[in-house]
């Protein structure tokens, strides 16, 4: 899984915020609350009346620098009373009992994940950000149904992303390099295609949803100025010259928000 580094969220503040949420707005119709109730299906959510505790934790690699901070700003910026605690660990899940909260967010390196103490509802980070990067997808190009949508990377943001698309009737392929990994889409997705050359399956389908953590994955050649990417992986896997082939309105792409965002709107999704 990969780790986010102190320069990936240090930026993560009101103000940059506000500017990613107008540009979400450009890309995609929904500004990043309405993106929320989206993900939730259209339940209304009260955010203003949630109050949320980020619990900073030291376990195995420790503190991500500005982690807790980047993701207690997201929250806040949806109108949640959130905080993050003086204290880590479980000291920080006592402080944010005694401050009765009604979700907790809470990291180690293998898990980060919302914790709605009163529903009981757990989301995790790979799952809610599979879903919400194939939302994000599923509005820039508008409708799935037979829509051909690529899916490189099956991991656990790429599965959560599948079953997404599955969901709402469209034509899925991955690309994966992990035998483990293929075998495991083949005999449990077996309607999704699995394309074995990047080469071949690009630029004949327009839109990726990339879920791959490596760098220049995909090329100029690979993408058309119709090539629409929605982009959960860090680092993202385009190249300088990718970059330059794509409208940036149809690249969707951070190392936090969305991801935040879903973990807030399936946890508190009724
Ligand atoms: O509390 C802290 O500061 C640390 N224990 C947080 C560690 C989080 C490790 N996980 C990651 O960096 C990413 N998987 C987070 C989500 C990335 C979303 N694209």
């Amino acid at each position: 899984m990969t780790r986010l580094t102190p320069a990936d969220v240090s930026c993560i503040g009101l103000s940059f915020l506000r500017k990613y949420d107008s540009e979400f707005r450009v890309k995609t119709g929904k500004s990043l609350t309405q993106f929320a109730e989206y993900l939730a299906k259209g339940h209304s959510l009260k955010f203003n009346e949630v109050k949320v505790a980020v619990v900073p934790i030291t376990a195995g690699k420790g503190i991500i620098e500005g982690f807790s901070k980047a993701v207690c700003s997201t929250l806040s910026f949806l109108g949640c009373d959130a905080f993050v605690t003086s204290w880590s660990d479980v000291s920080g899940f006592f402080e944010a009992f005694q401050n009765k909260v009604d979700v907790i967010f809470a990291g180690d390196d293998s898990i980060f994940s919302a914790f709605n103490l009163n529903t009981k509802r757990v989301i995790e980070n790979s799952y809610a950000t599979g879903k919400a990067y194939a939302a994000a997808l599923e509005l820039m190009v508008k409708d799935l149904r037979n829509k051909e949508i690529l899916v490189i990377g099956a991991g656990r943001v790429g599965i959560s992303a599948i079953e997404y698309f599955l969901n709402k009737g469209a034509k899925v392929m991955f690309s994966e390099c992990d035998p483990d990994r293929i075998e495991f889409i083949k005999k449990e997705y077996p309607e999704v295609i699995y394309e074995s050359n990047l080469d071949c399956a690009l630029p004949k389908i327009k839109y990726i949803l990339l879920a791959a953590p490596s760098r220049d994955l995909l090329h100029e050649h690979h993408l058309t100025s119709e090539s629409i990417i929605s982009s959960p992986a860090i680092p993202l896997g385009l190249s300088e010259s990718a970059l330059k082939k794509i409208s940036q309105n149809n690249l969707i792409h951070d190392p936090l928000q969305l991801g935040v965002i879903a973990m807030l709107s399936l946890a508190l999704k009724n």
